[in-house]
């Protein structure tokens, strides 16, 4: 009898254990596109906070190349499994909002993070840090490298992503400014965050404009790239590379000279907050509204817009005397 009622027990205890109530929530983590250093630092991130958390489980995904249509596809399969939560990095604000609202009227949590979704497309956007400071810095370090004139151009991500678009406007309100009259902006290319055609944009550049100075590339697979460009056409010390890179894959840019400083914020940090702020719409705590303030673990707490917005840190500047040190982290 006592046997029994042990047998009896244990299969009920492992039955509960595997019911819906205490199945692991699954979050998605939705990138731009896979097989982009800047992204998986943020998945590591991710998997940071699934551990704090318990019961979530990460998917990380995300197409191939960084496509709207690529990423409408994930997100419907993603509906169709029922994930808890879909915490997305936007290849283009506009395209996703229809499919994720229709993910959020399945009762669906939908955050962007890095690169937005519109408001009506999500519930909150994590910006890494302040747009305005972005474009900035990308500014100052430009003239930090070359000087206070000459000719630039931007070799961007893809020509709808968001977040690049944001800090391409930003930079151009900077170069507007008098401090900045002598930096020309000669034109925007797009390398759409892959290694090749970027590195093919910055060729391109240095053909069409003999007198550039130098290349700004607010992304992490465009910055790489095209110092490597430089590196390759031995045009070290007469077109400066800065922009938004990994220190991880920017140390030996620096090192060549193609590279005299370039910003970045913790990639880690910024995957980790997203799910963070993720679990809270799961368990309710916030539904993002302005001044709700989302807590994003051992990272502190934001405060959300009237935009549905909230920013992390400010960008943290490299060059030789502290990149090799960072490296080692993304
Ligand atoms: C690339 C991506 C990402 C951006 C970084 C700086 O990895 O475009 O969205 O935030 O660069």
């Amino acid at each position: 009898m006592k046997k029994q009622l042990k047998t009896l027990l244990t299969i009920a205890l492992s039955a509960a254990l595997v019911s819906p109530a205490f199945a692991a929530d699954k979050i998605a983590l939705v990138v731009k596109s896979l097989g982009n250093g800047f992204f998986d630092a943020a998945n590591q991130g991710a998997q940071e906070a699934a551990k704090e958390l318990k019961n979530v489980e990460i998917i990380y995904t995300g197409p191939a190349k960084a496509t709207a249509e690529g990423q409408i596809e994930i997100v419907n399969s993603l509906i169709a499994q029922k994930v808890s939560a879909i915490v997305i990095s936007a290849n283009d604000p506009d395209a996703l909002a229809p499919v994720l609202k229709r993910a959020m009227d399945r009762g669906i949590k939908v955050i962007s993070f890095d690169s937005g979704v519109r408001k009506d497309g999500r519930l909150m956007h994590l910006n890494p840090s302040s747009n305005p400071l972005i474009g900035e810095k990308l500014v100052k370090m430009t003239a930090d490298a070359i000087g206070a004139t000459g000719e630039v151009a931007v070799l961007s991500a893809t020509a709808q992503a968001t977040n690049q678009n944001i800090w391409i406007e930003e930079a151009k309100k900077v170069l507007a400014q008098p401090a900045y009259k002598g930096l020309k902006l000669v034109s925007v290319v797009y390398g759409d965050d892959q290694t090749d055609k970027s590195y093919r944009e910055a060729q391109g550049l240095f053909k069409s404009y003999p007198n550039l100075k130098a290349i700004i590339a607010p992304t992490t697979v465009g910055v790489a790239a095209a110092a490597k460009a430089v590196q390759d056409e031995k045009k070290v010390g007469a077109i400066f590379v800065t922009g938004l890179g990994l220190p991880s894959e920017m140390a030996g840019h620096v090192k060549s000279g193609a590279v005299k400083s370039f910003a970045i914020w913790n990639p880690i940090d910024l995957g980790y907050s997203s799910i963070m702020a993720a679990s809270q719409f799961i368990s309710g705590k916030v539904t993002g509204k302005a001044g709700d303030k989302v807590s994003l673990g051992r990272v502190g707490t934001v405060t959300l817009d009237a935009n549905g917005e909230a920013a992390m840190a400010e960008p943290f500047t490299y060059d030789a005397s502290n990149v090799e040190k960072f490296a080692k982290f993304f």
